[in-house]
């Protein structure tokens, strides 16, 4: 399998938009409205309220707990309300577009809590060279976004940038370089600060905002208290590791339902030696801290 045919299995031919193909270039996002239903984003919402009442402030455990931000991960373990957003067209042409040949990276449910959820700007990975791109995110609404319930905000052209403020458990073999004078004048003093030229991306329910990793990012405080429950939908290249690892996590459940195309692009085609399509032990590809690294033991 490969994943031009994995994308024709799912019924998804041509290419993107010149639209959205010349916004990823040169903006680094674009957002694409009706990828879902009314009544599909009303179920996901409502998938999303359950998984949120088991986890709670533990929601995204696997990969990372925001405080202020409700988070679930390993959504497709869990439920399969979602299965839906794994056949969204222009998600897999922007994925495909941007990164070649790809998989699944992450499915990080998000919404941010009333006044909670603002972030520090950041872009989610590093690159090696321009054009180096190594995730593409997509943010699929479930409630409307607007500019008071905690829209994310994106900085445009941002991709074209050296990487900034990147997590630490994002950056694997990146070794970071001395900034150049211009590229030390970009970072702000005050990462939560409006940056100069942000955008703040609002999107009405069942919309798709497909962002560059790269761009410079983040998301906002939702002043208004209004719901605004998303799913975040990362791909990958298939060098690169997962954020959340499905092979390891793998249920019966989930493996029988996903076709052969879907499995290649969750990459639980093969299971580990040994193991059946039964849960196994939880999927996070690392034990290191989020922004840092883990403190020495000496
Ligand atoms: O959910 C959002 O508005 C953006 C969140 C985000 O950028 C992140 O979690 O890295």
């Amino acid at each position: 399998m490969y994943t031009k045919q994995a994308l024709r299995e799912l019924g998804i031919s041509g290419s993107l938009s010149e639209a959205d193909r010349r916004s990823l270039d040169e903006d680094g996002f674009f957002i694409a409205e009706g990828v879902l239903t009314d009544d599909q984003c009303a179920a996901m919402a409502a998938a999303f309220d359950k998984l949120a009442a088991v986890e709670g402030d533990q929601g995204g455990h696997e990969v990372h707990i925001e405080p202020n931000a409700q988070r679930v991960s390993n959504i497709f373990s869990k439920t399969d309300a979602f299965d839906a957003c794994l056949a969204i067209a222009p998600m897999l042409l922007a994925s495909h577009y941007l990164l070649g040949e790809f998989k699944l990276h992450g499915s990080n449910l998000r919404e941010p809590q009333p006044d909670g959820g603002q972030q520090d700007l950041h872009a989610d990975v590093p690159k090696k060279f321009d054009d180096d791109w190594w995730v593409c995110n997509g943010i699929i609404a479930f409630d409307d976004i607007t500019l008071d319930n905690g829209p994310p905000r994106v900085v445009p052209g941002s991709h074209k940038w050296q990487p900034m403020n990147v997590a630490y458990v994002n950056i694997h073999d990146w070794e970071p370089t001395p900034l150049t004078p211009e590229e030390a004048a970009r970072v702000p003093a005050d990462l939560s600060a409006p940056y100069p030229g942000e955008v703040i991306a609002t999107a009405p329910k069942g919309s798709l905002i497909v962002i560059n990793s790269s761009l410079w990012h983040g998301g906002t405080t939702n002043r208004s208290g209004a719901r605004r429950r998303v799913l975040h939908l990362t791909y990958t290249r298939r060098d690169l590791p997962q954020q959340f690892v499905y092979r390891s996590a793998v249920t019966a459940d989930l493996y029988t339902r996903m076709s052969p195309a879907q499995r290649f692009l969750m990459d639980i085609e093969e299971l580990p030696k040994g193991a059946t399509a039964m849960t196994q032990s939880a999927g996070r590809n690392s034990g290191s801290e989020w922004w840092s690294p883990p403190a020495r033991a000496d």
